[in-house]
C-alpha cells in the first residue's frame, strides 16, 4: 500500500460518520463512484455510518441507487470526514449558501480529472479512466487480500467506466481499465448495448433545440462551435433539461464529426442563474488540448473534453460571450 492509501485508510478508521458527495449535475461516473465508496465502506468498515448526498437520482436503475439521500441543498451533517469523488473541488459540489461549502471538516478527494485539487488533506488521483476505476483500485490497495467483488460493485464499476470512456473509445482507456472491466464483467456482466441505448435517449422536445443548434454552427479552420442565446430560451420556453440533452447530443455526435473539423465547443446560458454561461469543448485525439483553453477561462477537465462556467457582472449577449471564448481560443492556437 502506498503512502496516500495508508493515509486514506487511517482517515476512514478514525472517522465515525462519513459523507460522500460528488459534482452537481452528477453523471453516471459520479453516481457510481459515490455508491462504490459507500458499498466498500459498508462491507469492510461496517461500524461506520456512511451518507451519500445528491440533489438528484440516476436516470436509470443502478444498484444501491436508493442509498442516495436526495436533498434540496447539500449541507453539513453529522459527518466527521467528507469524501469527494469525481471532482477536484468542493466548489463544484455545492453553492456558497450551502453550509458544506465552508466546512472545516477533513476532506479527502478521489478523482481522475486533470485539474489539480486545492489544498485538501488528501487527494488520490492516478489519472485513471474514471472515478469509478479509481475508487475500485483504491480499495484494492486499502483492503489487500481482503478485497473481493460483489454483484453491486461489479455492476457499478462497469457502468461508471463505460460512461466515462464512451464505451472504451476515449484515450483515457488504459490496459488497466480493460483488465479491470474484464474482471468485473466476468464476475457479473452488464449489457453494454442496453446501457448505450438507455443513455443515448433524447427527449422528443429536444429535437427543435437540436435543429436550432445545427443551424447556428460556425466553422473556423478545424474548429466548429454552436450556441443557444437567452432570447432563444425565453421565446421558445425551452426547458433546462431539454436544452442540456440537445446540447450534449450535438456536442458528442455532430460537432467534431463534420468533415475538416476536429474539435469545437457549445455555449448555453444558465437558465436558473443570471449572467452565467456554460461553455463545453470536445476534441479528437491529437488535435487540440481543450483543457488548456478552458483553464484560461477558469474551468478545466480533460485534454479532449473540458468546460468552463463563465460569470459576468451584468447581462451580456451571446455574441459578447462568444467573443471572450474565441479570444481565449485564438490565444491558445496562435
Ligand atoms: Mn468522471
Amino acid at each position: 500500500m502506498d503512502k496516500k492509501h495508508k493515509q486514506l485508510k487511517r482517515y476512514i478508521e478514525n472517522a465515525n460518520n462519513i459523507l460522500v458527495v460528488s459534482h452537481r449535475g452528477p453523471d453516471m461516473d459520479a453516481f457510481c463512484s459515490m455508491l462504490l465508496v459507500k458499498e466498500f465502506l459498508n462491507i469492510f468498515f461496517p461500524s461506520k455510518k456512511i451518507v451519500v448526498k445528491a440533489r438528484q437520482l440516476p436516470s436509470f436503475n443502478i444498484p444501491r441507487m436508493h442509498d442516495i439521500e436526495r436533498v434540496e441543498t447539500i449541507d453539513e451533517g453529522e459527518e466527521d470526514l467528507i469524501i469527494i469523488v469525481d471532482i477536484p473541488d468542493l466548489e463544484f459540489v455545492c453553492n456558497p449558501n450551502e453550509t458544506l461549502f465552508s466546512t472545516k471538516k477533513d476532506i479527502v478527494v478521489i478523482d481522475h480529472h486533470q485539474k489539480i485539487s486545492k489544498d485538501y488533506k488528501l487527494v488520490i488521483n492516478e489519472h485513471r479512466s474514471s472515478a469509478s476505476e479509481q475508487v475500485i483500485e483504491t480499495f484494492k490497495q486499502i483492503l489487500g487480500k481482503k478485497f473481493k467483488l460483489t454483484k453491486e460493485i461489479a455492476a457499478l464499476g462497469q457502468y461508471g467506466i463505460n460512461a466515462d470512456t464512451g464505451r472504451f473509445l476515449y484515450h483515457t482507456t488504459t490496459p488497466n481499465t480493460l483488465r479491470l472491466f474484464a474482471d468485473l464483467y466476468e464476475f457479473y456482466p452488464i449489457d453494454l448495448e442496453e446501457i448505450t441505448y438507455k443513455i443515448g435517449k433524447v427527449p422528443q422536445e429536444s429535437a427543435k433545440i437540436v435543429a436550432h443548434l445545427l443551424e447556428n454552427i460556425n466553422i473556423i479552420k478545424d474548429m466548429a462551435y454552436t450556441y443557444i442565446s437567452l432570447e432563444d430560451v425565453n421565446q421558445n420556453h425551452w426547458k433546462k433539461s431539454d436544452i442540456g440533452k440537445a446540447v450534449t447530443f450535438v456536442k458528442d455526435n455532430y460537432l467534431r464529426f463534420i468533415q475538416g473539423v476536429h474539435w469545437g465547443f457549445t455555449l448555453k446560458p444558465d437558465i436558473k442563474k443570471e449572467n452565467i454561461w456554460w461553455v463545453s469543448f470536445r476534441s479528437t485525439n491529437g488535435y487540440q488540448d481543450v483543457n488548456e483553453i478552458t483553464k484560461s477561462l477558469g474551468g478545466g477537465g480533460h485534454i479532449y473534453a473540458s468546460g468552463a462556467k463563465l460569470r459576468y457582472d451584468k447581462k451580456v449577449s451571446v455574441d459578447y460571450v462568444l467573443k471572450d471564448i474565441l479570444t481565449a481560443v485564438t490565444k491558445h492556437t496562435s
